[in-house]
């Protein structure tokens, strides 16, 4: 399994909207999208990130045009992720973390982000750590394999923070997944009104 929680109750709470799907892209379309972004990722300089940052030794952009291959992806990944007809961002996010690089937990802005975030994950494998806001105890760990496509919905997305380990903790099940550079391409859809 792909999922590891601190206690085995949590498991049907958090199922309605999250899912992993491994392998959801090929290595030649992981290939195709690091190529297209590379050039304009290249001209940014990875952010230190002050304390209070969420995101630490990253840099990002947000694309609207694609190759017609990368853009049939995206489009799998938005039909997979997103009821058909649902209001979602054109823009699509990315987010390019160095090896060193980690995500603090958070939960995404109800201002600027609806009921779902949908990623896929290049270049490197990754642990999502979810920590319910309530009740810290309350903790799941996602192995997300690169190449996946995640879909964070449902309760998981307003009721756990989420966060990307830094390499150091990346552990799943007592295993250890190394953190390299990681790409992330994700998707979000409108919030209501
Ligand atoms: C977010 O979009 O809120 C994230 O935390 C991004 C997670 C990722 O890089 O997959």
């Amino acid at each position: 399994s792909l999922v590891s929680a601190s206690c085995p109750a949590l498991l049907p709470r958090l199922s309605p909207g999250l899912a992993i799907y491994p392998d959801f892209i090929s290595e030649a379309e992981e290939a195709a999208l690091c190529g297209e972004l590379e050039p304009g990722l290249r001209r940014k300089r990875y952010e230190s990130g002050h304390w209070d940052q969420a995101i630490h030794g990253f840099r990002e952009t947000e694309r609207l045009q694609w190759s017609p291959e990368n853009a049939s992806v995206l489009q799998r990944v938005r039909d997979t992720a997103f009821p058909p007809g649902e209001a979602q961002l054109s823009l699509v996010h990315v987010l390019d973390l160095q090896k060193e690089g980690y995500i603090k937990p958070h939960v995404d802005s109800v201002k600027f982000c609806g009921t779902t975030i949908a990623g896929i994950c290049l270049l490197s494998s990754s642990i999502m750590r979810l920590v319910s806001v309530d009740k810290p105890e309350e903790r799941v760990d996602l192995l997300l394999p690169r190449r996946c496509l995640y879909v964070l919905g449902g309760p998981v997305r307003y009721d756990f923070t989420h966060e990307i380990l830094r390499d150091e903790e990346s552990v799943f099940n007592g295993q250890r997944v190394p953190r390299e550079r990681r790409i992330s391409v994700i998707c979000r859809n409108l919030p209501e009104s």
